[in-house]
């Protein structure tokens, strides 16, 4: 009898069908995620940030949606913010500290393999993962590029748009190169139909769209529809041009959203990858891409998922790039492997407002492969440093490059002092004590420029934090 029963087809049946509307049930409970991800664009460069320009789809993001003020990337620069962004770990950590070149010294640099980015982890909960941009992880490097990465389709630019490169302006489709030489100034609506498109399609699974612009960084060159649309004069005017197509780019995939009727059930993440560079503004941070301080690593960050993440929500909670991998992995419902350390966290009740309070208790800045700066969630502590210890883009001050030398080590209190210009060193041994102490600690665990961490992944390039020849 219990044998028959086991093998009852009417049973088996409703069996089925009650684990099929379980998988369903689930399903359903699972955002779609679109991570829009801004070049260079800098920490006051949008209305909302306190910018003297409207950047109004942006603005409203931010207003139905939570804005960051403490939001800090994992590298000053493209590519290692790269690498933190898809692992949720230190540069340092995964092996990749540095920005490549489409030099030969590069040729096998690129995001190792075995690496686990954001959206492996989201195809194994059965999420459609896509990618439209710039990669700047090694594209043509075996087993680093976004198809061997865990993307499903790709569209893009393998790094910088380099109109001097004949490869460097080609446009890929996957591993196929669409169109040899395409203008700078036609990527951004090109992209941004492909966006458009692919929001609109028939969805028969939850998606994650990684968005990754080449603006605001150079050439500072917007299209013909937004050149003026500033109304501001000279080379600062053009950049705030560029500022505005960005936006006009995210207005647009915010109403795609809108007209599929999926918008409350998309989480959508919008920052930049690291500090403006000779134009933009950090606003009262100081410095820019980089360097080491708050102008460097500070970032616009805005979350927006109208189903969960009340609206008009400010943040100051230290968050960091890094957080966003454990963030999508806990509402797509993926246990993060435990067979790595991540330097990100889950922020999720900070979005929710059930918490308000970092799950962070430090952060570390590091520029290349050299330790210059810890901070906790007040102060920050920088090192003594040399030209020497600077990676390549770091050698010497100018414009937003500052404190590329240090003699003396600095303490600034960020609370009052986000600016980075009151030292405040000798008023507080004991902090300089622990922030002394946690340097060590990171130190031993993803190393420094002279020593090698005990989990430190090999980068595999000589003198690293020299540039290299073409
Ligand atoms: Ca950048």
């Amino acid at each position: 009898m219990r044998s028959a029963r086991r093998s009852d087809p009417t049973l088996l049946g409703l069996v089925s069908v009650f684990l099929l509307v379980l998988t369903v049930g689930a399903y359903a409970e699972k955002p779609n995620i679109i991570l829009i991800f801004a070049d260079d664009l800098g920490y006051g460069d949008l209305g909302c940030y306190g910018a003297d320009l409207a950047t109004p789809e942006i603005d409203r993001l931010a207003a139905q949606g939570l804005r960051a003020t403490d939001c800090l990337v994992g590298a000053n620069v493209c590519g290692p913010s790269r690498s933190a962004l898809m692992t949720g770990r230190y540069p340092m950590r995964v092996g990749h500290p540095i920005s490549r070149h489409p030099f030969p010294k590069y040729a096998a640099y690129g995001i190792a393999p075995d690496e686990l980015t954001m959206a492996e982890l989201l195809k194994s909960a059965g999420y459609y993962t896509k990618m439209i941009g710039k990669w700047h992880l090694g594209f043509h490097v075996e087993g680093s590029h976004p198809l061997d990465a865990g993307f499903d389709d790709y569209l893009g630019l393998h790094s910088n748009h380099l109109a001097s490169r004949p490869d460097a302006s080609a446009l890929y489709r996957n591993r196929e190169i669409v169109r040899a030489d395409i203008p700078f100034t036609e990527v951004t609506k090109l992209y941004t139909d492909e966006a458009v498109e692919f929001i609109k399609a028939d969805h028969k699974e939850p998606f994650f769209l990684y968005f990754a612009h080449h603006i605001p960084h150079t050439p500072i060159e917007a299209s013909e529809p937004f050149v003026g649309a500033s109304g501001k004069p000279g080379k600062d005017g053009e950049y705030s041009d560029v500022v505005l197509e960005l936006d006009h780019s995210v207005g647009r995939v915010v109403a795609a959203l809108e007209e599929a009727g999926i918008v409350d059930d998309t989480l959508l993440v919008f920052l930049s990858d690291n500090g403006p560079a000779r134009f933009g503004s950090a606003g009262d941070l100081l410095g820019g891409k980089y360097v080491t301080t708050e102008g460097g690593h500070r970032v616009p960050a805005i979350f927006h998922w109208p189903k969960r993440i009340p609206a008009a929500q400010v943040s100051d909670a230290l968050m960091t790039s890094m957080d966003l991998l454990p963030l999508f992995c806990d509402v797509a419902g993926v246990a993060l492997p435990t067979d790595r350390t991540y330097d990100g966290k889950n922020i999720i009740k900070l979005l929710t407002g059930e918490e308000t309070q970092s799950p962070h208790r430090y952060f570390h800045y590091y520029n290349g492969l050299h330790l210059q700066a810890v901070r906790n969630e007040k102060w920050k502590l920088h090192f003594p440093r040399s030209s020497d210890d600077q990676p390549y883009w770091a050698k010497r001050d100018s414009g937003k490059r500052v404190y590329t030398t240090l003699e003396a080590p600095l303490l600034f209190n960020l609370d009052t002092d986000a600016g980075e210009r009151k030292n405040v060193y000798s008023q507080h041994p004991e902090v300089v004590a622990e922030l002394m102490r946690e340097a060590e600690r990171i130190r031993a665990e993803i190393g420094d420029l002279h020593m090698v961490g005990r989990d430190q992944r090999p980068h595999g390039l000589a003198n690293p934090q020299e540039k290299g020849e073409p």
